[in-house]
C-alpha cells in the first residue's frame, strides 16, 4: 500500500521553513490570554536536556533555564522527577513532565502551532519514534561500553557500528537520499539524532576510540552536518571544547571507581 508520503520519514509536509520562522519574534506562552510560565531544569552537558532546549527555541517557546548541579540535586529537582531525579524536567504551569522523548511530545501536543516536531500522519509518525527508539538504544548501549570500558570494547564498538551500518542504509533509502527535515525546521527526529551523534567528532579525542566516522556514514554525517547549521541547534549546543573537558573528567571519574 502506497503512503502519502515518498519518504517514509519525510516531514516534507511540514508548512513553515527557516526563513519565516527565523524572523519571526517569540511568541509569548499564553493560556486563555493569560501568560504561562514554562521552567527547564537541565545541565548544560546533557543530550537529554539539550532536546528539551531545541524543541523549545523550535516552537518559539519562551522559557526559564534552570541549571542543575547534579552532584547536589536541588529540592525542586528531587520534588518535580521523584522516580529517576534526573534533567530534564520540563515544569509548564507548576507541572512536572519528565523524560526527554515524553517532554518532546508534550511540547508537539501543547503548544499545537507549526513546526509540528512530529508528522501528523500516524505511520509517518510510527516511522520516526521507531528510529528515534533505535538510535537512541544502540548509542546508550555503546556509551555504556564506551565508559565502562575494558571487557570486550572493540567487540562493542564492533556491534554499534554494524547496526548503524542498518541505519545508514535504510534511512537513507527511505529519505530519498536527503535528511528528513531538509529546509524545514527540524523535529523529533532530527532531534534525536542530533542529540546522539551531533558531536561524534568528540568521541575519539575523549576516549580514544574512532566510533562513528562520516566516511562509514555518509548520509547520517551529512544530516547531522545540516542539522548543526540549523540556528536554534547551534544556539542550544554545548561549547564543543568545554564538553570534551567535561567528558574526559567523567571518564576519569568512572575508571577511578573501577580502580
Ligand atoms: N531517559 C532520560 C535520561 C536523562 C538522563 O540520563 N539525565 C542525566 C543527565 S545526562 C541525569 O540527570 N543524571 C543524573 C543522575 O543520574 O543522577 C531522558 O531521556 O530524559
Amino acid at each position: 500500500m502506497s503512503r502519502p508520503d515518498k519518504g517514509i520519514t519525510s516531514t516534507k509536509n511540514r508548512d513553515i521553513n527557516w526563513g519565516e520562522k527565523k524572523s519571526k519574534p517569540h511568541q509569548k506562552n499564553s493560556i486563555m490570554g493569560e501568560e504561562s510560565s514554562v521552567k527547564l531544569h537541565g545541565m548544560w552537558a546533557s543530550p537529554f536536556v539539550l532536546r528539551a532546549k531545541i524543541a523549545l527555541k523550535i516552537k518559539g517557546i519562551e522559557f526559564e533555564y534552570i541549571e542543575e548541579d547534579l552532584a547536589n540535586k536541588s529540592e525542586l529537582l528531587l520534588q518535580y522527577n521523584p522516580v529517576h531525579k534526573k534533567v530534564p524536567v520540563l515544569v509548564h504551569n507548576g507541572l512536572p513532565i519528565s523524560e526527554s522523548l515524553i517532554i518532546l511530545e508534550y511540547i508537539d501536543e501543547t503548544w499545537t502551532q507549526p513546526p509540528h516536531l512530529l508528522p501528523n500522519d500516524p505511520y509517518l509518525k510510527a516511522k520516526h519514534r521507531f528510529w528515534a527508539a533505535y538510535l537512541q538504544q544502540i548509542a546508550e548501549s555503546l556509551s555504556k561500553s564506551l565508559f565502562t570500558e575494558g571487557e570486550a570494547i572493540e567487540e562493542k564498538i564492533n556491534e554499534y557500528l554494524k547496526k548503524m551500518d542498518v541505519a545508514e542504509e535504510l534511512m537513507k533509502a527511505e529519505n530519498d537520499d536527503s535528511p528528513s527535515f531538509q529546509d524545514l525546521k527540524p523535529g523529533y527526529l532530527d532531534i534525536v539524532l542530533y542529540s546522539l551523534l551531533g558531536t561524534y567528532d568528540i568521541v575519539e579525542e575523549v576516549f580514544g576510540f574512532k566510533t562513528f566516522t562520516a566516511e562509514r556514514y555518509p548520509f547520517l554525517a551529512s544530516w547531522i552536518n545540516a542539522l548543526s547549521q540549523v540556528p536554534e541547534i547551534k544556539d542550544s549546543a554545548p561549547p564543543k571544547l568545554k564538553l570534551i573537558e567535561h567528558l574526559r573528567v567523567i571518564r576519569q571519574i568512572y575508571s577511578t571507581s573501577k580502580a
